[in-house]
């Protein structure tokens, strides 16, 4: 009797959201739509990321993006192709980007009948193209405020990060994975290579209560404030009573270290210091995406003052302190930035 080998039918990312979209009636299809134009602009990216090595574009453009930062071939490809598939689909309106000054309003029949617009990084950690390190990209998806017929405007882009319908991002690493969060959960899909899909690996993800890992730079610590110094001392002190009871991993990559702490548990910390107050991230598509993403894995994300998700932005690019992972560290911090009150 040959036994059969039942191989367990892993759903794709299509399947998935047409899956999803039976279980809320009165959805019309945009927000499954908008994930299958991502999830393709996202095989497209990872396609030419692995063939950077091969072809002349790793390395930079030449240009400076608004921030003075080295523009790098591969960011200018994954904004393009993000780009393009939103504006070719049927469900977005507009985007906003990290390589643009202002947002992109698409203005044309199809686009102004969409009710959601997008915010992105495209490639985030893209300093590490180079050395062959995980980098990402990231995205919020917001419904618009102003009315479907008429154009987006700038003001859809710029909205709590509560507001979010949905928001994700893709880890192109050893497999790229793509991780997109709504209301109703988080779920991770893996690329197949052999049938060009993304297929659902990690569902129902939730992030651990408590985690053995910290990720900060270490190399800015003495400007960090107290609170952050203690809360960072404290774990090295119980590291000499308890070995192994903490351990810190940085990759500079921000969607590495958050996908890790997402699925192990541990906390995020990217701290402000005197010179730049609000620390380096950008609140609308960095920080906003993850701080949904975990709230829905059961996690947390503060900006040291106050929930993230209810920051009120007052600017596209705004940056924003960034604490985020596991609830009980989170909430532990907590009690250590009460150190800072009065001391800035
Ligand atoms: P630092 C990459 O440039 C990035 O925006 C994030 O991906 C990463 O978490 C952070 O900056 C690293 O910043 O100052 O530690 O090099």
């Amino acid at each position: 009797m040959t036994t059969v080998i039942e191989r367990k039918k892993l759903l794709t990312l299509d399947e998935f959201t047409i899956q999803q979209l039976r279980l809320f009636p009165n959805a019309t299809g945009q927000l499954s739509s908008l994930m299958r134009d991502i999830g393709l602009a996202a095989k497209r990216i990872n396609a030419e990321i692995n063939k950077a090595g091969l072809l002349d574009i790793f390395g930079v453009t030449g240009d400076l993006n608004k921030h003075g930062e080295e523009v790098k071939k591969l960011d200018v490809f994954a904004n393009n192709e993000l780009t393009n598939v939103l504006k070719n689909g049927v469900s977005c309106a507009g985007v906003g980007s990290e390589e643009w000054e202002g947002t992109l309003i698409f203005d044309d029949a199809k686009s102004n009948q969409s009710k959601y617009v997008v915010l992105f990084d495209p490639l985030d950690g893209s300093s590490n193209i180079d050395n062959n390190i995980c980098i990402g990209s990231i995205f919020g998806i917001y419904r618009r405020n102003s009315p479907v017929g008429s154009p987006c405007t700038t003001a859809d882009f710029v909205q709590p990060g509560d507001r979010q319908i949905a928001a994700g991002y893709v880890i192109y690493g050893p497999s790229t994975v793509l991780v997109y969060a709504t209301r109703h959960g988080v779920n991770g899909f893996t690329l197949d290579p052999a049938i060009g899909e993304f297929c659902l690996s990690h569902p129902d993800i939730i992030c651990p209560a408590n985690g053995s890992t910290y990720s900060i730079n270490h190399s800015n610590f003495f400007q960090y404030s107290v609170g952050v110094r203690k809360y960072i001392n404290d774990m090295q002190r119980w590291n000499e009573q308890v070995p192994d009871a903490f351990s810190q991993r940085y990759v500079g990559s921000m969607v590495a270290d958050m996908h890790r702490t997402l699925l192990q548990g541990g906390i995020f910390l990217y701290p402000g210091n005197a010179d730049k107050p609000q620390g380096k991230l950008r609140l609308m598509y960095e920080c906003n995406p993850f701080a949904f993403i975990f709230e829905a894995a059961k996690g947390e994300a503060t900006n040291g003052k106050q929930r993230i998700l209810d920051i009120v932005p007052k600017e596209l690019h705004q940056r924003s302190q960034f604490y985020c992972g596991s609830s009980n560290m989170i909430n532990r911090l907590k009690q250590y930035l009460k150190w800072d009150i009065g001391n800035r």
